[in-house]
């Protein structure tokens, strides 16, 4: 098994943790986070902050890292920390939960967690660093960016297209083809009927872009 440290010890690595055991693939000898969280009841498992990795790295105690923080920010998320862990030379698996059901020609891009329940349908292409979370929906030939976060019971129709950085929020229901562009908030429960190129946050439905 991959001896692999999880990043960050919050609600998201928490659920994240859980998977990953369930593959039965990796060992994961800790976490790192900016404090101890309430990832894991065993305090030994924090192994400190970021500044922790290049030793982990160098000993040979780690070889891979999973990324279980939900916030995506282009300078400080899960971006800036994918770009890090490369540095590292840390290898960076893609995480299927075994309840997720993931059909014949979807590509998943590296750092890319795929949570319980999911059904990612042939044709669909999730990009590097992404999250598809509990229970979401993505239709067949959708296109899901880097470091997007597509929340707990989203349905993407068929042909989505989601941009890179964008979180489309719980519930939410993009129609058929639409484009959504980088760096989009769709609100909880939206219904995304039209295209949206700009970068903002989108509520409602239809999804309208909310005034600044
Ligand atoms: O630079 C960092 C860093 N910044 C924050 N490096 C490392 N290693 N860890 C970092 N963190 C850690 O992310 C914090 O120390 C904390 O452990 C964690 C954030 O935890 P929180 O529970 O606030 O958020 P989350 O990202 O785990 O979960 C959010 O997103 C999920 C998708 C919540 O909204 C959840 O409810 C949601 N399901």
């Amino acid at each position: 098994m991959m001896p692999i440290v999880l990043i960050g010890g919050g609600g998201h690595a928490k659920v994240v943790a859980a998977i990953i055991e369930k593959t039965g693939r990796y060992q994961i000898v800790g976490y790192t986070a900016l404090a101890a969280g309430p990832a894991f009841r065993d305090a030994s498992a924090y192994l400190g902050d970021d500044g922790a990795l290049a030793d982990l790295v160098a000993s040979g105690r780690v070889t891979g890292a999973v990324l279980g923080i939900g916030i995506v920010n282009l300078d400080t998320g899960r971006v800036a920390l994918h770009r890090k862990l490369l540095a590292l030379g840390l290898a960076l698996p893609s995480i299927v939960s075994p309840t997720a059901v993931v059909n014949r020609d979807v590509a998943i891009g590296d750092g890319t967690v795929v949570m319980d329940g999911v059904v990612i349908n042939p044709g669909a292409k999730i990009g590097e660093c992404s999250i598809i979370n509990t229970h979401a929906v993505v239709e067949h030939d959708c296109t899901v960016g880097y470091g997007s976060h597509i929340a707990p019971g989203v349905v993407l129709c068929g042909g989505v297209s989601v941009g890179a950085q964008s979180i489309v929020g719980a519930g939410a229901c993009v129609l058929p083809g639409v484009q959504i562009g980088e760096r989009c908030l769709i609100g909880a429960g939206a219904t995304v009927t039209h295209d949206l190129a700009e970068p903002g946050c989108y509520v409602g439905s239809p999804a309208v872009r909310m005034a600044k």
